[in-house]
């Protein structure tokens, strides 16, 4: 490697993948394999290739913009700019109150803005309304990992163990499209011996890799994991030991196993009971095992309950707490493990404390040298802020998520957004949503800022500056201390990301996410270093394998959780007779704000499609490619037909990485979960008909 190569990792998502940048002489960067990172070792997917692009003039924002009397964005200089948003915070404060003005952030931000930002809504603007999009992603299997083992970090073990265990049941997630370059350590395990089993409406290209595959009516997964205990109880597979000694709560929990039996379940979800009993055998006839969730079993109104079934299933069968065994979640965003620990979320203060514990709040008081009772009590999740936009909150600071595209009912959300007083978006590109603020804040990129992430490991690990950043945009973190300047605070922003790591560190001392061992010399020369990672001793080695002793709940066992299923909020009926799910591609990323942006992968996968089964395009009369009316209760989309036998006949499936008229969230329930307030984006009921028909 040339002395010349920053060694960092990709922009986009919780793989984090190690790349190696080197700077041109013509501007922007080159990159290149940086084998040495054991994540991916060199491996990279199109999006971490080509993340470069957007980099380029053409593609990002280049100044800040205002709007002008006109009503155009207008470039502006930065003192105008800054100046403009503070006075539009301070003016709806001035009008409605502090909790009239809301903080919206992202789960791609480092920590250190995370952190920052978080600071700034709780001690500048003391609003309690802020909250972040990665809501919209893992906070159902945060919430069930808390409530099982006290503790919430997505997967409890490096990614290498799953490649040595027994058999994996990977539920709702397309990691061949989604984070490819893991599906390595899923070859690497069925060249081992071990089994594969995907969970997954549609056959995707995970899903062909897989020893068994099971295809559920989607929002079924509950009743599928109650099914698959209930007959590992049935045939003697229960670790009657492990439950007795680690476990709290199975008695309570076995009930709601009994009720489901193999017929039941069959008819609930739609899959064979040969079928289950397959899973069940080929799960429990290994001495360890593991279950990982992603988004499809999550992203439901039952999103948590349906984690904490597949939690009890581990947990039953002694498949948790032990070397090669356990449940996890493969958390998406670049930090969405990170950004969900430092202080973004509703109720949350840095080091995963909770908002509304007194000594939480004393710990970071501290730290903030402010007073603990001026910190705001917990505020609205991401869907039910967004929904308060200009009823309660009417000035709104975005960093880092584009709603426009990606929110629930996103039509609905957009009227919300159009109707507040002021909006102000900081972001790389000009994103639908940055198209309707009053100021746009142009930040740097990553290859052009130094911060560190949390990958889906919980490995924390180091993204170094490659470049410097044109010199009409500046980082998050010198947009952060400028407001707080304009209001007031002079100082606690600094724009050094080590110094703000150096805070973090301190606030999240003692927390269950403790970052305090943790510096940026020590991830550099050690690949990363997992929390919980103490500062004494100071040879704390971190944490790349929890709850092997006990769990992290105040008496060292874990709790199993009793669930029922129950159905979707919405369920198809005559007028809406088809299941739409909704999910990614391989080539966009998210709301497609950067992806769409670079040119390869607009040619890969250049615009939404509705994939449906040949049975029912035959049954609908149309062929490939004829555009398609998809009609739900909340709105209309209208894509071409994606013909294909790897989806079941009563159900579509749209990507949401597209606006207009072809925006899967047009469509989708903003049905919340009653723990995690996760919408119910994988679940609703559409009718499905040739485009001009359905005009
Ligand atoms: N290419 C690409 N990669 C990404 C992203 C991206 O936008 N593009 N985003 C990143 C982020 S933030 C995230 S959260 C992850 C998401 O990663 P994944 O969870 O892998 O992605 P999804 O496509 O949302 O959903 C996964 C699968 O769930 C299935 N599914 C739908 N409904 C159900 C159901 O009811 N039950 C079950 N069991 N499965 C169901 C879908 O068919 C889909 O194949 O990807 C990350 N990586
Ligand atoms: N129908 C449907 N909808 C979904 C989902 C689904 O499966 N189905 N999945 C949901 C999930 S899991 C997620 S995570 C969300 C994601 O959806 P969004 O929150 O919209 O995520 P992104 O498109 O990544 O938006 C990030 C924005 O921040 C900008 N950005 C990137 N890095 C930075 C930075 O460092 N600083 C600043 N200031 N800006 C930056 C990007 O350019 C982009 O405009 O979508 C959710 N919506
Ligand atoms: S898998 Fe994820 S982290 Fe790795 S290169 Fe692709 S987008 Fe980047
Ligand atoms: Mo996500």
């Amino acid at each position: 490697m040339s002395p010349s190569t920053v060694d960092t990792h990709c922009p986009y998502c919780a793989l984090q993948c190690g790349m190696g940048l080197v700077a041109l002489p013509t501007g922007g960067v080159e990159v290149v394999e940086r084998t040495a990172f054991p994540v991916n070792r060199g491996a990279l997917c199109g999006k971490g290739r080509t993340a470069p692009e957007v980099l380029a003039r053409g593609a990002r924002l280049t100044g800040p913009l205002v709007r002008g009397a006109s009503g155009a964005l207008e470039p502006a200089g930065w003192d105008e700019a800054l100046d403009r948003v503070a006075e539009g915070l301070l003016r709806t404060r001035a009008a409605h109150g502090r909790d009239a003005v809301g903080v919206f952030g992202g789960g791609g931000l480092t920590n250190e803005k995370a952190y920052a930002l978080g600071k700034f809504a709780r001690v500048v603007l003391r609003t309690s309304q802020i909250d972040y999009n990665g809501r919209f992603c893992m906070s159902s299997a945060a919430a069930a990992h808390q409530r099982a083992f006290g503790l919430d970090r997505g997967l409890p073990f490096p990614l290498e163990d799953v490649a040595r265990t027994g058999c994996v049941i990977l539920v709702g997630s397309n990691l061949a499209e989604t984070m490819p370059p893991a599906l390595r350590y899923l070859t690497e395990l069925r060249e081992r011996g071990g089994k594969l089993i995907v969970v997954d409406p549609r056959r995707t290209r995970t899903a062909e890799q897989a020893d068994l595959h099971l295809q559920p009516r989607p929002g079924t997964d509950l009743a599928l994991a109650l099914g698959l205990l209930h007959l590992a109880l049935a045939e003697g597979y229960l670790d009657e030991e492990f439950i007795a000694e680690r476990t709290n709560g199975w008695a309570e929990a076995r009930p709601g196993v009994m009720a489901h039996w193999p017929e039941l379940v069959e008819r609930i979800t739609g899959v064979p009971v040969p079928q289950l009993r397959e899973a069940v055998r080929l799960f429990c006839s290994t001495p360890d095992g593991m279950v990982l969730t992603a988004r499809g079993p999550e992203q439901q109104s039952k999103g948590t309950d349906t984690v904490s079934a597949w939690i009890n299933l581990c947990l039953a069968t002694g498949r948790a707490g032990r070397p090669l065994s356990g449940y996890g979640c493969l958390t998406g965003q670049g930090n969405g493990q990170g950004g969900r620990e430092h202080g973004q979320k509703a109720d949350q203060l840095p080091g995963y404390r909770k908002l509304d514990d007194p000594a939480a709040r004393a710990h970071v008081a501290a730290v903030w040298g402010v007073d603990p009772d001026d910190l705001p009590a917990p505020g609205r999740s991401a869907y039910e802020l967004l929904d308060a936009l200009g009823v309660d909150v009417h000035a709104l600071l975005l960093m880092g998520s584009n709603p426009v595209v990606s929110a629930p009912r996103a039509a609905h959300i957009t009227e919300r957004i159009a109707s507040l007083d002021f909006l102000a978006v900081c972001d790389v590109v000009l994103s639908e949503t940055a198209e309707m603020a009053d100021v746009v804040l142009p930040v740097t990129q990553w290859a052009e800022e130094t911060g560190t992430t949390t990958n889906l490991e919980g490995r924390v690990i180091l993204r170094r500056k490659a470049i410097d950043p044109p010199p009409e945009i500046r980082t998050d973190l010198e947009v952060l201390h400028g407001l707080a300047a304009r209001l007031g605070w002079e100082k606690g922003f600094p724009t050094d990301p080590e110094e703000v790591f150096d805070e973090l560190r301190r606030a999240s001392a003692g927390g269950p996410a403790d970052y305090s061992g943790i510096t940026y010399r020590r991830i550099a020369e050690e690949d990363g270093v997992f929390w919980p990672c103490p500062e004494t001793p100071s040879t704390h080695p971190g944490t790349p394998r929890l709850f092997l002793d006990r769990f992290a709940t105040p008496d060292g066992r874990a709790r199993f959780v009793p669930v029922l299923h129950r159905p979707s909020a919405e369920e198809p009926s005559a007028e809406y007779p088809l299941y739409l799910t909704t999910g990614r591609v391989l080539a966009q990323y998210q709301s497609g704000a950067q992806t769409r942006r670079v040119r390869e992968l607009n040619a890969a996968s250049p615009g939404p499609f509705v994939q449906l089964h040949p049975q029912l395009a035959e049954r609908l009369g149309v062929a490939e490619g004829d555009a398609l009316a998809v009609t739900s209760r909340r709105g209309r989309a209208v894509a071409p037909a994606l013909i294909s036998s790897a989806i079941r006949p009563d159900t579509v499936f749209m990507p949401f990485h597209w606006p207009g008229e072809g925006r899967a969230n047009n469509l989708t329930n903003p049905a919340l979960d009653p723990t995690s307030r996760m919408p119910e984006f994988k679940v609703c009921a559409v009718r499905v008909e040739a485009a001009a028909a359905g005009a």
